[in-house]
Order: structure tokens, then C-alpha cells, then sequence
């Protein structure tokens, strides 16, 4: 068994409102903070699935955030990059091992199991590979060489690899690659082949992108594998990558999951992220738990579903915005590390539950991960000048609205950068035009004075929305 872990993010919210009283400030709203009771990963051993993140090997060295995340949360490692061809062997001959052992090493330190990713591919190719021209018969042998050093190396300690990776186009024809342009393709059957041969105990996948509906590539993907199995060719599995839209998770993702099913295949989703069109608002966030929560949920119903990766762990950590100009935070995790809606979303799929009132939860108010710090600048006798600091984190506001009740008679007279007013104790201030909005990562600040009579307490708490 597992020693139990400790709950990273609940250290950290109350580390949060702690520092916050210490300083005579107040957090208000919600605190940054993992909402599920039990990590995701106890969640998906319980109901029988995988959840895995692909990972870096420099961010694990470097960042004690990203590997506590990494550690506690999943229960499966995809090497992001450091198992690709170019990675591996980037002069002929001559391997480079280092972040491929690091990561298995990890894993196994956490009993977390590996996907190895990827062993044939058009991408990611040293150029000695790309551009070497060889015949039919040295590409077989450069296959086969690469396969069993690669498999064999790692034999018994990867579960699953990704034996073959985007092969198809999207209108379900063969991607012309340096293998399908010197094998036919057939390259895929003997890939499989050669990778059952060096480690006989491992799942094999052909894995690609926009395979998650039925549609005519992922038709193209049944169809082969159809072939393949009747050919007593070993393939285990099929990977849908499932690097998503916003709102586009597709309606017959899980009627194609059944369907590889039912041709005795495993299936799992190997590469989620949901990108979002940037700056993502609150409402845009909760849209993409949405998504996640679906994907989940499409997993889950079909049992042959062995589980989900996701693509990274933070969403500073994700490709998506190299790639995809203007889009990003597709990840369950913002770019400080602080968990999204998408993480509650998962959770409750996988089970588990959600403490009302953590940033983030599925029908939450505007403002939900955000926080309003309340602080006195300067105080005399009869008055005072305050301010009100607004932070967001995972989520983002358009147009905000703070209350709060003064406890002790203290009564607004003038305040800049927000508009207030006053009814009895309750003080309620609204943006004004140039500071309605306030990113998942910014702030903005608005003051007053105000007179006083006698003490000057600070309200108990502020409410945004
Ligand atoms: O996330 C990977 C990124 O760091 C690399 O630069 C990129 C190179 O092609 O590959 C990314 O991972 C890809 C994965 O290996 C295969 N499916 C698509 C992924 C996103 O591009």
C-alpha cells in the first residue's frame, strides 16, 4: 500500500488565509486549494482506471510543485518527450538514456506505471533518420534496432507503449511517412511484431489525434486494428490523444471507445487537454471541466476504457500555446500550480467530492478563485484610508462587485478606482470602466477613506462577485 499523502493543496489554503490575518489583511472568496477529498489518483484506483500525466524530466529536478503534483495526484507517467527517436539516439548509435531512466525511475518510485511514448512516428526523427535515404531493407533493420534496444531496455518496467503514433491523415488514408514511404504499410503490423518480441509482457498501441469520434479517421484506425487482430498481429490498444476545443468534446466519443471494445481492445485516452481561446474567463473555465468531466465520464462507461492522461501538469507546462496562436490554459492546473474547475470536475467523475465553497467548483459564483485582501494603509484619529486588493488565480473576473459589512460604525467618504456606496454597515463597490477586469493571474487595487468612531476593526470577510 501507498503511505498515505498529504493534502498539498489544503497546506497551502490555509497557509494562505494564515498569512493573510498575520498581516492584518483578510482573504475572502476562496483561498487557492485542491478540492477533492482524496487525490485523483486513490480515486481512479477505486473505480479501476489510470490517470496519468505526461512529464518532463527537467521540471521534476526543478520545480517541487510540479513534482509533488506529479507524485501524489496520478498513477501512470507518459514521458513527454524524452522516449521520441530524436530524444533517444540523436547520433546514430549513440543513446542518450538519461531523462527516459529518470522518469521510469520516478514512476516506480511512486508506483505509478509507464507509458512509453512513442516508438514509431514522422515526428521528432534525428535527421540522421529523416534525411539518411535508406533502403527498404536498412529502414527494417533501423526499425528493428531501435525497437529492441528501446522495449528491450525498459523490458517488464513499462506497462503500455505507444508503438506506432499518427498514422493516419484525416481523411482515414496513410500519413506518407519515412516508414509507410519504405515498408507499405504494413510497417505498423511489423512494428507491433517486433515490439511483442522484446518485451512479450507489455500492451501494445497504435495511438493518434482526432480519433476520439467516430469519424472517417478514426474509421480508418477501426479498420486497421479490425485487420491486425485478425491477423493475430499483437495489438493490445488503441490511444486517443484527445487534444480538444473548448465545447468540442465530441458526442460519440464514447460509442467509439465501444467500438474498439468491441473488437478486444483496450482503449485509452492518452494526450487530454481542452484549449480555450485566450484570456480564458470564469465561465469558459467551468465550460472546461465541463469537457473533462465528459471525457471521464465517456472512459468510465465503457470497461475496456483503462484510463486517461493528461498533457501536462501545469498549463504554463502545455505546447498548446507554442502551437495554437492565441489559445491556452488547457490543463487542470493553472500556471502557478493551483487546480482549476477542470480538477474538481475530474474528481467528481472519478467519485469523489468537492468541498463547497474551494475556487472552482461546478456552479460556483463569478469570483470563485478569486480572493479580495483588505488593509488599512493609514489610520489617525476620527478616519482611515483603506484598501482592497483583488486577486484572481485560477479563474478570472469581468466586472466585480465587493461587499462588506463595516463592523464598528466606520462610514466611506470618498474612494478611488472602484465606485462605492454605503447602506448602514453594508459597503458595496463596483469597477469602474477600466479595471472590470481582472485576469486568472492579476490584480487590481481600489481605495477609500473612511471616518471612524472610536475602534477600528476590519470586516469580518469580503464577498466578491
Ligand atoms: O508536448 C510535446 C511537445 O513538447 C513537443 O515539442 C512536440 C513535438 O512534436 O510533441 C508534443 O507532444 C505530442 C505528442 O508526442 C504526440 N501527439 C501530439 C503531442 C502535442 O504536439
Amino acid at each position: 500500500m501507498r503511505p498515505p499523502r498529504s493534502r498539498l493543496g489544503r497546506a497551502l489554503a490555509t497557509g494562505v488565509l494564515c498569512a493573510a490575518t498575520a498581516l492584518g489583511t483578510l482573504a475572502t472568496g476562496a483561498a487557492p486549494a485542491q478540492a477533492a477529498d482524496q487525490p485523483l489518483r486513490d480515486l481512479a484506483d477505486a473505480k479501476g482506471i489510470h490517470i496519468g500525466n505526461a512529464l518532463a524530466g527537467s521540471k521534476l529536478t526543478n520545480n517541487a510543485r510540479y513534482r509533488e503534483i506529479a507524485a501524489t495526484e496520478f498513477n501512470s507517467v507518459t514521458a513527454e518527450n524524452a522516449m521520441k527517436w530524436g530524444v533517444l539516439e540523436p547520433n546514430r548509435g549513440s543513446y542518450n538514456w538519461g531523462e527516459a531512466d529518470q522518469l521510469v525511475d520516478f514512476a516506480e518510485a511512486n508506483g505509478q506505471q509507464v507509458r512509453g511514448h512513442t516508438l514509431i512516428w514522422h515526428s521528432q526523427n534525428p535527421g540522421w533518420l529523416d534525411n539518411g535515404d535508406f533502403s527498404a531493407a536498412e529502414m527494417r533493420q533501423l526499425m528493428r534496432n531501435h525497437i529492441e534496444t528501446t522495449v528491450g531496455r525498459y523490458e517488464g518496467r513499462i506497462a503500455v507503449w505507444d508503438v506506432v503514433n499518427e498514422m493516419f491523415n484525416d481523411d482515414g488514408s496513410f500519413r506518407r511517412t519515412i516508414w509507410y514511404d519504405a515498408l507499405g504499410p504494413d510497417y505498423i503490423a511489423e512494428a507491433l511484431t517486433l515490439a511483442h518480441e522484446a518485451d512479450p509482457t507489455a500492451k501494445l498501441y497504435l495511438n493518434d489525434y482526432s480519433v476520439e469520434a467516430v469519424n472517417a479517421k478514426s474509421t480508418a484506425m477501426y479498420n486497421l486494428a479490425r485487420d491486425l487482430k485478425a491477423r493475430g498481429v499483437p495489438l493490445h490498444g488503441i490511444g486517443l490523444q484527445s487534444h480538444l476545443i473548448l465545447g468540442q468534446v465530441p458526442s460519440t466519443m464514447q460509442a467509439n471507445i465501444q467500438r474498439f471494445a468491441d473488437l478486444g481492445l483496450d482503449v485509452d485516452i492518452t494526450e487530454l487537454d481542452v484549449r480555450i481561446q485566450m484570456p480564458a474567463s470564469a465561465d469558459e473555465l467551468r465550460r472546461q471541466a465541463d469537457d473533462y468531466r465528459a471525457v471521464f465520464d465517456a472512459c468510465l462507461a465503457v470497461s475496456r476504457c483503462q484510463g486517461v492522461t493528461v498533457w501536462g501538469v501545469g498549463d504554463n507546462d502545455s505546447w498548446v500555446p507554442d502551437v495554437f496562436e492565441g489559445y491556452g490554459a488547457p490543463l487542470m492546473y493553472d500556471g502557478n500550480y493551483q487546480a482549476k474547475p477542470a480538477y474538481d470536475a475530474v474528481a467528481e467523475a472519478l467519485g469523489g467530492t468537492t468541498d463547497p465553497g474551494d475556487p472552482g467548483d461546478p456552479g460556483d459564483p463569478p469570483g470563485d478563485g478569486c480572493v479580495a485582501d483588505y488593509a488599512v494603509a493609514n489610520e489617525w484619529n476620527s478616519g482611515f484610508t483603506g484598501n482592497v486588493t483583488i486577486r484572481c488565480t485560477g479563474s478570472s473576473l469581468s466586472g466585480w462587485t465587493a461587499t462588506w459589512d463595516f463592523p464598528a460604525g466606520q462610514r466611506i467618504s470618498h474612494a478611488w478606482n472602484a465606485s462605492c456606496t454605503q447602506s448602514g454597515a453594508r459597503v458595496t463597490c463596483t469597477n469602474v470602466s477600466w479595471n472590470g477586469t481582472v485576469p486568472a493571474g492579476g490584480s487590481t487595487t481600489f481605495g477609500f477613506n473612511a471616518t471612524t468612531s472610536g475602534s477600528n476593526p476590519a470586516p469580518a470577510s469580503i464577498t466578491l462577485s
